[in-house]
């Protein structure tokens, strides 16, 4: 058994006492109330789900495991003479809980080269796609494709223990995540690379690995680092990681788990809004022939897109109450390798007028930006200009957290998820008073 196989099985064990005593003993206890307001405007705030692998405060942002991002940029080891993280160290905390030492971290990066190869019927599928569609469209349906290989399906019809559910949903999680570089890559060059393939070097770390693939110099192989890290968990009541939990709650295997969290990712509202930021900085682009704006001309071109009835990419969020600390990471990054390039310049004078403009206009919870009013500049600096591929990237790093909380499931044996709704007129009686059953 791996290092993190068995230390997963260690805290699995000692975890479970203490949901079995909640559930046993404090079972009836409440927790919080719901509002009409709630249930109609998408259940905002709604305390409802747990989940022990990340937890988002909205004025400090998200911790890992209990572990703020800067603390983490500081305590997980990092490749020789890299600048971020090793992704195998993230993968080992999300799941254990522990910081790991280089040993835990080689032993991860081993069970990750183990497990990368794919199928060839993938690469069969992806290269029969359309070459115009959508990079997020073929990612999911190449996660799908791979359904038949999920040693839990073969498992659970083979009948096994539901306490012993964990252990084969960890090895395809494994298995899953150490192909999704892969699959990423492929899709990558075989859309706007002529689909020649860069084969992987078994040599490398996951974020080494991966730039390599790409086919693009360092430091793109620290960006892969810090882009995976910052993107592998956002709580469970986002729409990528409450797919996942939802779906997975049916005992669906990992690959239709993390298919269909792909495809809540796709939305503008969610993962794409990091394409859209690159879109509308475009436009500004257009708009100015080049120049870069002055202060005055980027408030009228914001307050353009408002009054055109759409969003701020990249500003905002349903949780986030401060400017969101994966946005500050990045913005780091980018002043310190590459504080002249016209796209940042836009981005940080995008920083300096949006919050104030939307606060002018009242109607955003929180005018401050996200992760993804920084992302895409980066990628587009590293010369991956096709935007469309930027939320693949987002979804390889999500589903680092999306396994850790599916094996994490079915260790505790959370049931099927399974709200109740009411219908509008119910919803009036309630609302007059009136008693509904
Ligand atoms: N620009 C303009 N209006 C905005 C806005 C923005 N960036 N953010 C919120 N608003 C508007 C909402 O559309 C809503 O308007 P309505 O009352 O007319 O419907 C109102 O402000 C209240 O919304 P909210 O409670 O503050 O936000 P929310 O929880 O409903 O939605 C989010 C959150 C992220 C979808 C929203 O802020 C948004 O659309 N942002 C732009 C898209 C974006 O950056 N998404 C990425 C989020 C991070 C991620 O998941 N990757």
């Amino acid at each position: 058994m791996s290092n993190l196989k068995q230390v997963l099985y260690e805290k699995i064990m000692s975890w479970r006492p203490r949901t079995e005593k909640l559930l046993k003993e404090y079972g009836d206890v409440v927790v919080d109330k719901v509002t009409i307001a709630q249930i109609i405007g998408g259940m905002r705030d709604l305390k409802s789900l747990v989940t022990d692998i990340s937890y988002l405060d909205p004025m400090e942002g998200i911790r890992y495991r209990g572990y703020t991002l800067p603390e983490l940029f500081e305590k997980l080891p990092r490749p020789k003479g890299a600048e971020m993280p090793y992704i195998e160290g993230i993968i080992y905390l999300l799941f254990t809980g522990d910081i790991p030492g280089q040993r835990e971290v080689t032993d991860v990066a081993d069970e990750i080269n183990k497990r990368r190869i794919l199928p060839r019927y993938v690469y069969e599928v992806i290269d029969a796609f359309p070459t115009y569609s959508h990079p997020m469209a073929i990612f999911s349906t190449a996660i799908l494709t791979m359904s038949r290989e999920s040693f839990f399906s073969k498992k659970y019809h083979g009948g096994i223990s539901k306490l012993d559910y964990w252990d084969p949903t960890y090895e395809d999680a494994l298995n899953l995540l150490a192909k999704l570089p892969e699959i990423g890559a492929y899709i990558y060059r075989k859309l706007y690379k002529g689909g020649q393939r860069i084969l992987s070097n078994p040599n490398l770390d996951m974020g080494g690995n991966f730039a390599h693939m790409m086919g693009i110099d360092k430091p793109y192989d620290d960006v892969t680092r810090m882009n995976l890290i910052i993107h592998a968990d956002h709580e469970s009541g986002n729409v990528s990681a409450h797919t996942g939990h939802l779906v997975g709650s049916t005992l669906s295997d990992v690959y239709l788990v993390i298919s269909a969290m792909i495809n809540g990712l796709a939305g503008p509202l969610h993962g794409l809004a990091n394409q859209e930021v690159l879109r509308w900085l475009q436009d500004l682009n257009e708009r100015m022939d080049g120049k870069i704006p002055t202060l005055e001309e980027l408030r009228q071109f914001v307050w353009d897109t408002l009054n055109s009835g759409q969003v701020i990419p990249g500003y905002g969020h349903a949780v986030l109450r401060k400017t969101d600390p994966r946005y500050l990471i990045q913005r780091e990054f980018c002043l310190k390798h590459f504080p002249d390039d016209p796209l940042f310049i836009y981005t940080d004078m995008l920083f300096k007028v949006v919050p104030e403009i939307l606060m002018e206009q009242g109607k955003a919870k929180n005018p401050w930006p996200n992760l993804d009013a920084q992302s895409g500049i980066i990628q587009w600096h590293y010369g991956i200009t096709e935007y469309d591929f930027y939320t693949v990237l987002f979804g390889i790093g999500r589903a680092i957290g999306i396994c850790a909380n599916i094996v994490w499931d079915r260790a505790l044996g959370y049931p099927l998820e399974r709200p109740k709704s009411l219908t509008t007129e119910m919803l009036e009686k309630i609302a007059m008073g009136e008693h509904t059953d």
